[in-house]
């Protein structure tokens, strides 16, 4: 099973739950630290039961095409290993008083790297809320737009509001349990010979980065159209398009 979602959604705190163990570091500042992709074993209902740690997107030391290609590889390494997995728990915190664009073009990404087919074996657990009636209010939200979690509800996928507790945790896990393995759409692509960028994931990642430089050249007129504007402004408004455009070129390069 694999865990994914945003840095500091409380993934690696879920894997340490259901081990039972502290064995992976959480971290309590903004700053990520599950660094690489991790499987864990431990036993379950008397099953052995692996589950995948992965680092968040949103990372502020490594770019989105860092985690997407240490995902990917991870992936690509457990499937050629011939393990599939049996489900996908995807944490969403739900603390913020809406959706914004930032999770917004995650989910998005997620989506990509699960498909379709995979919806049916994927748990989104609401994480971070304070009081029920609110967290089920904020999933409710989600659940009625199809650009966030309602498509992947419609085709399968559970959200439950996730009270970091074990009995939580090991409710979500014993259902995924019940699913028969399957491949992710990342693992298929690739397995079929696509290159990185040319993933669904990759593409969208792609986009998602020509829409971001697009906006920073908008920017970056009107600045140049402001008498007020120092060069140092005009300057660090290039650099971070030069980082986007060097973003889409490591994408091109593979894993
Ligand atoms: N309120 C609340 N805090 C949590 C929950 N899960 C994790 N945390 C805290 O949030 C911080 C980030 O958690 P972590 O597991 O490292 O997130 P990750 O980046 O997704 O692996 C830690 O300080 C955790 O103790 C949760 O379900 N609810
Ligand atoms: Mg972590």
């Amino acid at each position: 099973m694999q865990v994914i979602g945003v840095t500091g959604a409380g993934k690696t705190t879920f894997v340490n739950t259901v081990t039972g163990e502290n064995s992976l570091e959480t971290n309590d500042d903004v700053d990520s630290v599950t660094q690489e992709a991790v499987s864990i074993t431990c036993s379950i209902d008397g099953k052995s039961v692996t589950l995948i740690d992965t680092p968040g997107f949103d990372d502020r030391q490594r770019t989105e095409v860092d985690i997407l290609k240490l995902v990917a590889k991870h992936l690509m390494d457990t499937y050629s290993s011939g393990t599939y997995l049996n489900g996908v728990v995807f944490l969403q915190p739900i603390n913020q008083a809406r959706v914004g664009a930032s999770e917004a073009s995650r989910t998005r990404l997620f989506k990509k790297l699960l498909g379709d087919q995979a919806f049916h074996r994927v748990i989104i657990g609401g994480t971070m809320w304070t009081s029920r009636e609110d967290a089920e209010r904020k999933i409710e939200q989600r659940k009625n737009r199809t650009d966030i979690w309602g498509d992947m509800v419609q085709q399968g996928a559970t959200p439950v509001a996730y009270d970091n507790t074990r009995e939580g945790a090991l409710t979500i896990i014993r259902a995924l349990m019940e699913h028969q393995p399957g491949k992710l759409l990342i693992q298929e692509e690739l397995a079929s010979g696509k290159s990185l960028l040319e993933t669904s994931a990759g593409r969208e990642l792609e986009k998602q980065k020509g829409e971001d430089i697009a906006k920073l050249r908008e920017e970056l007129r009107d600045l140049k159209s402001d008498k007020e504007a120092t060069a140092a402004e005009i300057q660090h408004l290039k650099d971070k398009i030069y980082q986007k455009e060097e973003e889409i070129m490591e994408l091109n390069r593979g894993c």
